[in-house]
């Protein structure tokens, strides 16, 4: 057991977060012509500013890396501009804000590709799931396979998204391993059947994602660069045949690059924390810098979670959509305003920016 507590400041490497909450990536489809940020979102991610670590909404790094309609990007210049505004007004309440890198992979459709080509993928396995296009739910298109002669562009697009957002003005990146795109889709065998050096063994389907981060590592420096994965999430029909024996080794490689931390979505994303044996703390003893646990923490299993050394940091996802004082509302022991699940994705303030912090709200 031990005494720290939630809202206490933490050392994430060279920063100084003024707490242990974490605000988790969240899509929200609002990004607006040439998929960059506006205006509205520098507002909503300043109302949250008192979260100790924002995670940007899911990012892409490439046009082709796109799989929902209008989520922001971070490959053009008016993109690290809009971001830049968002950056801004974060740090001038005194936040810490990364931005998420993101490869959809095969969980994207054919309308939201260049010339209405195929999503790429490991191998040509089409994912048991929907996207949202064209203002409604649909099955993502068939993938096709990515040579082996491409991987080295998709290595070297997050390299050049990561020094994007450096220039935006984040103070580091987080890539995005989990919930069944691409990364994810390398290092699980029911999305890779590939038989070349990406695929097959532990280490084949690691490859990838381990390539990615030290590409990211070199351009911007460990210190400023997470990861998240979700080894037993089964978000956008993927599966492992051997969850343990890979994460255990994607992690003991992740500590060696020596990456600020590891963000862990513990069960299924969104959903049961219990849905298949794993041990996370195998994942917590392995890497030595900090441990951002996620995936249906309140309070109390947070609180306790933190007095038996199982995380660092807990980041909490739907509740800061609405609550943007979620931090002072848990250290108060106020009540939490309830989310409208009809304005997560897409359209503009309402749902957004217009939930008020509980001072305000009581006025
Ligand atoms: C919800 C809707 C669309 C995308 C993830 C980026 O699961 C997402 C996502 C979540 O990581």
């Amino acid at each position: 057991m031990t005494n720290k507590t939630l809202f206490e400041p933490y050392n994430l490497g060279s920063l100084t977060l003024s707490n242990r909450i974490a605000m988790a990536p969240l899509t929200r489809n609002r990004a607006g012509a040439g998929f960059v940020p506006g205006d509205l979102a520098a507002e909503y991610y300043g109302q949250r500013a008192s979260a100790g670590l924002l995670i940007s909404e899911a990012t892409q790094i490439s046009q082709q890396g796109q799989g929902y309609q209008d989520t922001p990007g971070i490959y053009s210049q008016a993109q690290i501009d809009g971001w830049r505004k968002v950056t801004t007004a974060v740090h001038a309440k005194g936040g810490r804000i990364f931005l998420q890198l993101w490869h959809v992979g095969r969980v994207s459709h054919i309308d939201l590709q260049e010339n209405g080509s195929a999503p790429v993928a490991p191998s040509a396995i089409r994912a048991a799931a929907k996207t949202f296009v064209n203002n409604g739910f649909i099955d993502v298109s068939e993938p096709r396979a990515l040579e082996l002669g491409e991987l080295a562009g998709i290595v070297n697009d997050f390299q050049q998204a990561a020094a994007n957002a450096i220039a935006a003005g984040f103070d580091g990146v987080e890539i995005h391993g989990a919930n069944g795109y691409l990364l994810d889709q390398f290092a699980k065998d029911s999305a890779n059947v590939r038989t070349d050096a990406y695929g097959g063994s532990v280490e084949n389907r690691a490859r990838l994602m381990l390539e990615v981060t030290a590409a990211v590592v070199a351009e911007i420096g460990a210190g400023r660069t997470g990861i998240r994965i979700s080894p037993v999430s089964p978000a956008n029909g993927v599966s492992s045949s051997d969850p343990q024996a890979q994460f255990d080794h994607i992690v003991d490689q992740l500590n060696a690059l020596g990456i600020v931390y590891i963000h862990v979505v513990e069960g299924a994303t969104g959903g049961p924390r219990d849905v298949a044996p794993f041990d996370f703390g195998s994942l917590r003893r392995r890497f030595k810098n900090t441990y951002i646990a996620n995936n249906g923490y309140d309070l109390k299993l947070a609180t306790s979670r933190l007095a038996e050394d199982k995380a660092d940091l807990f980041a909490f996802g739907r509740p800061f959509i609405a609550n943007p004082d979620l931090v002072e509302r848990l250290e108060a022991g106020a009540p939490l305003a309830q989310v409208n699940p009809a304005t997560i994705y897409g359209g503009g303030e309402v749902g957004y920016t217009d939930y008020p912090a509980i001072a305000a709200s009581r006025s």
